[in-house]
């Protein structure tokens, strides 16, 4: 739709998000601010991420899958750090041959995900660009005074461990560009994973009382270590083998010749949005009863150990990883 107006702008505001506004803070989208109570006793968390058209999504991904992995990969930021989300802001620039479909089927991807993670929409903008569709969104949620959990505070000694499984996102990628030679079911299964991550969020406690040190696995496992170890000032040394592989990802991996080249790219593939944790030895057991209460996988991979830099084994050999994750060039 080519030539959007201004009017545009007001009726996918009007019609699309206002719907969607938090009753109170949100002004009914009719104000140049949100404005919100704050909360005595609490931190106010706040993380922002962007994703571009061919870069973070295919062009034929579906737009309410995109809005969904939106809110969602920035949850996941807010749950690695221990807080509780409670709203979001949100600008969307719109391609100028993009039409309501588009809109409709963003605002309907959100509309669904703001009910399952009990967020409202605070305010934002919305343009229309020359460029690809791109989207960006600031997560807000709150924390306990002074309990935000930091990417610095692992110590050697502490564990390192992983929620869930890592490597759906990199072949999730694959499966929705159509390169992976495996049984409709599976392909299905990844390409979900890739369009709509799951969010720990329901795990947010559970982190903030027991880790010392956590990230979500956004870049690739390794790379995301690393910035866990260089924070931190610590080493981290993991065993390959021990990476926790869905049922696709098992099935994937079977048809591969070099295991560890295998094992190699899901644990720098990115796109995984778990928990990784550096966990003191004596709190492992709480967390993983936690882990046990939500339904949710925990695999120890390995240690913190004094040095620095991710050190990655397979069969007790050193195996040298030349790219650790994803890097915008
Ligand atoms: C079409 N990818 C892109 S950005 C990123 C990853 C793993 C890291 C997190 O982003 N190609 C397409 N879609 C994708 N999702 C990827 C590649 C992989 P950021 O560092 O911007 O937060």
């Amino acid at each position: 739709m080519p030539g959007v107006d201004a009017a545009d702008e007001f009726e996918t505001i009007e019609r699309l998000f206002r719907p969607l506004a938090h009753p109170e803070w949100g002004r009914g989208l009719i104000d140049d601010v949100a404005a919100l109570p704050s909360r005595p006793g609490y931190d106010l968390i706040l993380t922002k991420d962007a994703m571009v058209e061919g870069v973070h999504f295919l062009p034929d991904d579906p737009l309410d899958t995109v809005a969904r992995k939106l809110l969602r990969v920035n949850l996941s930021d807010l749950a690695a750090k221990g807080a509780e989300p409670f709203g979001y802001l949100l600008a969307c620039f719109w391609p100028e041959a993009s039409g309501w479909l588009e809109r409709e089927a963003f605002a309907a991807g959100l509309a669904e995900d703001q009910v399952k993670f009990g967020v409202h929409l605070l305010g934002g903008d919305t343009v229309v660009t020359p460029g690809p569709a791109s989207f960006s969104l600031t997560a807000l949620g709150w924390v306990p005074h002074g309990r935000a959990v930091a990417r610095a505070g692992a110590q050697p000694g502490d564990l390192i461990v992983v929620t869930g499984m890592i490597g759906d996102g990199i072949l999730g990628l694959k499966a929705a560009r159509g390169e992976l030679g495996l049984e409709d079911e599976r392909v299905a299964a990844l390409t979900a994973h890739y369009r709509t991550p799951e969010p720990r969020v329901d795990f947010a406690l559970a982190v903030r009382e027991h880790a010392a040190a956590a990230l979500d696995v956004s870049d690739g496992l390794i790379a995301d270590m690393g910035h866990m170890a260089s924070a931190s000032g610590v080493g981290i040394l993991i065993d390959l083998e021990k990476l926790p592989l869905s049922r696709a990802a098992t099935a994937w991996f079977e048809t591969r010749v070099d295991p560890v080249a295998a094992l190699t790219e899901l644990a720098t593939g990115g796109d995984d949005y778990e928990i990784v944790m550096a966990v003191p030895p004596a709190a492992v057991e709480g967390l993983k009863r936690a882990a046990d209460a939500s339904h949710l996988r925990l695999t120890v991979l390995g240690a913190a150990t004094q040095g620095e830099g991710v050190t990655v084994r397979h069969g007790g050999e050193v195996v040298p990883v030349k790219t650790t994750g994803w890097r915008h060039g």
